[in-house]
């Protein structure tokens, strides 16, 4: 028995004691040790996710340490730490998608995942005192002291790494920075444009930076978020508000033919055909990070395709999670990724986790951190 922070409904929070079923086949039972929370948490607690289930446990941004693990597991064993990825990967011989360098987006547990239940259809919480099940979120649910994960969805990483910080690369870091790296594959020399300056936004600029980007452009209507974007590298800091011009236009009139990599991290679809229609003649390339509201759709003028620019979309950065995610635990130890800027602050214990989403609202915070 353990405490977790249940969504019993929109907007409705309760600490409650749940019972954390064994691993079955398969998964493994993890004791979580810290949590950030991503605005993906406060979308489907606020009710704008239309598919989101309650009550459920959410949070999917967590370091954690394995407690035990289920009959025929052989990748991880108790005491390894691990970061849960919503984004498995199978690494089955015959998954086309694991065993294909395009992509990171391993089917095995989607449909199940989605629907807030393990693989086998069942859910490893209940209330500890009225027997209620609960649904599990993105496949994590770390708002919770303890959870059960399928093993093909936990990062094995160096125990070196302190589990408060790397938390934040079960989502929104690996993000923005494997959008750079993985989806659009910047070169050293090209300009950048990011709309959107929260944690995935300043990662991509982070990431462009150590690829040698030479401008990269910051672009937020809040203003309040330039700093931290000029300290991470970029070179120009715009606010869309600021002018009657279209920032597409603004940006191509700043550049000639426009911005050779550009990247929505807002989920506005009038952000993403700005950023699109910004990309440069002939070659530039637009990736949607963002994820928009239910039901809106994108639309631009077919000839901005025809005239060479390509629309791409990125998950979880195109980071294969098993394999990618501890290699960027290693590359933050040996001091090349820094993370702590993401930190905004830190919380204790898990009761606090209203606390810290409570936090999220003022628009000044990138990542909150819980410590169980
Ligand atoms: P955030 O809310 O912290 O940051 C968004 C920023 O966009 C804010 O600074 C805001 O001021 C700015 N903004 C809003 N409207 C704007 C506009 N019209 N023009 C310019 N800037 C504008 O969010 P975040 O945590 O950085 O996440 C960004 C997006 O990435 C979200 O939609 C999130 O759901 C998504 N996301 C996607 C993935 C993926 O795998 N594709 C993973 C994680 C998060
Ligand atoms: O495999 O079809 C699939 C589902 C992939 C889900 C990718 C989700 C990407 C965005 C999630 C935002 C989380 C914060
Ligand atoms: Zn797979």
């Amino acid at each position: 028995m353990c405490n977790a922070i249940v969504a019993m409904g929109v907007n409705q929070l309760e600490q409650r004691k749940v019972r954390v079923a064994p691993p079955a086949p398969g998964e493994v039972r993890l004791k979580v040790v810290a949590n950030a929370i991503c605005h993906t948490d406060l979308y489907t607690l606020e009710g704008s996710d239309p598919e989101g289930l309650f009550p459920s446990i959410l949070g999917h941004e967590a370091g954690c340490i394995v407690e035990s693990v289920g009959k025929g597991v052989t990748s991880v064993v108790a005491g390894d730490h691990v970061i849960p990825c919503y984004t498995p990967q199978c690494k089955k011989a015959d998954c086309i998608f694991c065993q294909s360098n395009k992509t990171n987006l391993c089917p095995e547990i989607r449909a199940t995942q989605g629907q807030g239940v393990m693989p086998d259809g069942t859910v490893r919480f209940a209330d500890a005192e009225t027997g209620v099940p609960y649904h599990h979120f993105m496949g994590c649910s770390t708002f919770c002291e303890y959870t059960v994960v399928p093993e093909i969805a936990v990062a094995k990483i160096d125990q070196a790494a302190d589990l408060g910080t790397v938390c934040m690369l079960g989502c929104g870091v690996t993000t923005g920075i494997g959008a750079v790296r993985n989806t659009t594959q910047v070169e050293a020399g090209s300009s950048v444009a990011v709309f959107g300056l929260g944690a995935i936004g300043l990662a991509v600029i982070q990431a462009a930076k150590l690829a040698g980007a030479s401008r990269i452009f910051a672009i937020d209507v809040n203003e309040d978020k330039f700093g931290n974007a000029l300290s991470l590298g970029a070179t120009d800091t715009l606010n869309p508000l600021a002018s009657e011009t279209p920032i597409q236009q603004v940006l191509v009139g700043m550049t000639k033919w426009g911005v050779d990599y550009t990247y929505d991290c807002t989920g506005n679809v009038d952000v993403m055909r700005s950023a699109l229609e910004a990309a440069h003649r002939g070659w530039g390339v637009s990736c949607v990070i963002g994820v928009a509201a239910a039901g809106k759709e994108i639309s631009t003028r077919p000839f901005q395709l025809v005239t060479g620019r390509k629309w791409m979309g990125t998950a979880f950065g195109g980071y294969k999670a098993r394999d990618g995610v501890p290699e960027l635990v290693t590359e933050y130890l040996e001091g090349g990724l820094k993370l702590d800027h993401f930190v905004s602050s830190r919380f204790d214990g898990l009761g606090a986790t209203q606390e810290a989403i409570d936090s999220m609202h003022s628009g000044k915070v990138l990542r909150a951190i819980v410590s169980y």
